[in-house]
């Protein structure tokens, strides 16, 4: 498995956030960026470096920009206008291997209302992501048999900020976000509220990266039989993002 990751742009500072305080700080970020992509490179094959890209504030956040479904990328229009133009410098790094399906035209989609699990495909409908995304993808992908399955996006960015997978079978779930019948045959695991921030893993094997100060999943995680791996992510946060945002994982 490779990772495809982004460095902290020298305008992060003046990224997209729905968050009231203080913007983040780039050395904070830059920091705990540096500290992602060590971890990725400990347990991947490889971690390709795009080329930073300074006067674009939120192009560390590389998940947005392409979806990867088994030997597939689909490539959307990102929800947020101002993000379009990082997309072309992550298509060029992206293998080559890779078969590439654009979108149609009218719709729109970031990579982080989409999470597979086993043989499904589960789409945040937010402010980023519309029901032509959700129908495209369910025509691209469900002749290989995957079931896309929309889910309404509400109080947050994306899908994948309070809903992903730390492995095969396995969902984490933030209490109150959605229903869990959605998830139909998949194990549900409940997050309380304080903790939703933490419900965004990056599942690798055995191993889960964690945002780091959140006890309950840390120590569900390890109950389970994963290996969480707590990463720092506080000025990360301040501009929306998470964990699954600063990367794309192509097995
Ligand atoms: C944005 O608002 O687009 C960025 N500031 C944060 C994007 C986070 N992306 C993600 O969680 N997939």
């Amino acid at each position: 498995m490779i990772a495809l990751v982004r460095p902290v742009s020298d305008s992060f500072d003046r990224a997209l956030t729905r968050k009231p305080g203080p913007r983040p700080d780039i050395a904070g970020a830059r920091a705990e960026h540096a500290r992602y992509v060590a971890t990725l490179r400990d347990l991947l094959d490889e971690v390709v470096v795009i080329p930073p890209a300074h006067d674009q504030p939120d192009a560390c956040f590389v998940e947005d920009m392409a979806v990867v479904v088994g030997d597939r990328v689909v490539l959307g229009r990102s929800g947020a206008i101002s993000r379009r133009a990082e997309q072309n410098a992550v298509i060029d790094d992206l293998p080559a291997s890779l078969s590439r399906h654009v979108l149609p035209e009218g719709a729109l989609l970031d990579g982080g209302d989409v999470l597979h699990v086993d043989d499904r495909l589960f789409v945040g409908v937010s402010a980023r992501t519309n029901p032509a995304a959700v129908h495209a993808l369910h025509d691209l992908l469900a002749p290989d048999g995957i079931t896309v399955v929309p889910i309404q996006v509400r109080d947050a960015l994306h899908l994948k900020c309070h809903c992903t997978s730390p492995g095969p079978g396995r969902v984490l779930l933030a209490e109150g976000f959605a229903d869990p019948e959605l998830f139909g045959p998949l194990d549900v695991i409940p997050v309380p509220p304080s903790e939703a921030y933490a419900a965004n893993v990056v599942g690798i094997g055995q191993h889960v990266l964690v945002a780091e100060g959140y006890p309950y999943v840390n120590e569900t995680l390890n109950r389970l039989g994963f290996d969480p791996i707590p990463q720092p992510v506080v000025e990360i946060a301040k501009a929306d993002g998470s964990l699954t945002c600063l990367s794309i994982l192509v097995a």
